[in-house]
């Protein structure tokens, strides 16, 4: 048990069934081929009962990243026979017009969400990371790599600051073991942490200064638009020397929330001007007495922070949304829409 410590395993937290059967691995790598397991000593490849993989009723129960399992010796095949509860789960909505979602990472405490201060910066993306870590109940902090290069570098971590009180911010060097020696302080032992990002925010280049190894590959960001060059592709789970366990994830081309987010908690300060609207269900467009409108006007809160509000608070309830409410949603669209192709033929 001892060993299984040294990847993340707590008792408390994940205790064995009293029916466990085979042995107790963690998964931390995942590929479209396979897993790759650990037992606190060894990796080894590994493959998941066929019942584990085809989740019809949620594809963010598969097994992932970060799971616990319970793993048997097949002939000279390891398979995955049994995903353990997870105490937490890093979800996004699946890409495409879809309401499935899917599993970043599982059995995690700590989510960095790291950002560029090149062309990767952007707080509005910023603020839809912190909206999809509310909903998981892990613990978010905020990173901004590349301070080294860029002269602004203070007045960009204020702007941070600004769109996230409260949340744990670090400005640094990613390739400088020195200058993230306070984030790396922050990363406890036997917790798990992961990176999310978008490609080139040097997510693997703050996983090797951390691990203090050249173990994950990096890319250059492109000259023409400053864009990443997908350069990670699959997860990886590390071990890091100071105890804490450490994910490194693909670049996201997209950021789609599930509908289990809490936008109150990322947007605390619309949220409490939001409580002094007359009314509870205030819209902020044009009601009396609305408070949020009254703060707009006064130049007290920021108009791009507020659209963004309501553009994720409108994203939330619709992905949150049942599938018979979508149904009629969209029913009474077309319906609406074929009366004022009618109203519009009578006319003419
Ligand atoms: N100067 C400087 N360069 C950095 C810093 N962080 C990352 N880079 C560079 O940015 C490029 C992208 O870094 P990666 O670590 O590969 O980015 P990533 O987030 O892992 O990207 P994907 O794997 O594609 O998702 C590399 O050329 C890094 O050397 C930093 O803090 N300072
Ligand atoms: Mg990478
Ligand atoms: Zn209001």
């Amino acid at each position: 048990m001892n060993e299984l410590a040294r990847i993340g395993y707590v008792a408390q937290r994940t205790p064995l069934p009293s029916d466990a059967q085979g042995a107790l691995m963690r998964i931390v790598e995942q590929h479209r081929s396979g897993y790759v397991v650990h037992d606190g000593k060894n990796t080894r490849a590994a493959k998941a009962l066929p019942k584990l993989r085809h989740h019809v009723g949620d594809a963010s129960e598969r097994p992932c990243v970060g799971d616990w399992c319970l793993v048997a010796e097949r002939g000279c095949e390891l398979i995955i026979e049994r995903i353990l509860p997870r105490f937490s789960t890093l979800v996004r909505g699946a890409a495409g017009e879809t309401q499935a979602r899917q599993a970043l990472a599982a059995n995690i405490d700590h989510v960095l969400i790291v950002t560029g201060l090149d062309r990767d910066f952007n707080v509005r993306r910023i603020e839809r990371y912190l909206t999809l870590v509310s909903g998981s109940g892990v613990r978010p902090t905020l990173v901004l790599t590349k301070a080294d290069k860029e002269l602004a570098a203070a007045a960009l971590r204020d702007e941070v600051a600004a769109i996230a009180p409260g949340v744990t911010l670090h400005l640094v060097n990613a390739k400088s073991a020195d200058s993230c020696a306070a984030l790396a302080a922050q990363l406890l032992p036997g917790e798990t942490a992961v990176l999310v990002g978008s490609s080139g925010a040097g997510k693997s280049t703050l996983t090797n200064t951390l691990l203090g190894a050249a173990s994950q590959a990096t890319g250059s960001v492109r000259e023409a638009d400053g864009r990443g060059r997908h350069t990670t592709v699959s997860r990886a789970l590390l071990p890091l020397p100071g105890g804490a366990c450490l994910i490194d994830t693909p670049g996201l081309r997209e950021i789609k929330l599930t509908g289990d987010e809490d936008v109150a908690d990322s947007f605390d300060d619309i949220a409490a001007l939001a409580a002094a609207c007359r009314f509870r269900d205030c819209q902020h467009e044009r009601e009396p007495d609305c408070a949020v409108r009254k703060a707009l006007d006064a130049g007290e809160l920021d108009n791009a922070r507020f659209q963004s509000y309501q553009k994720l608070s409108a994203e939330v309830a619709r992905a949150g949304e049942t599938v018979l409410a979508r149904q009629a949603r969209k029913a009474y669209a077309a319906e609406m829409s074929r009366a004022m192709r009618d109203v519009t033929r009578r006319k003419r």
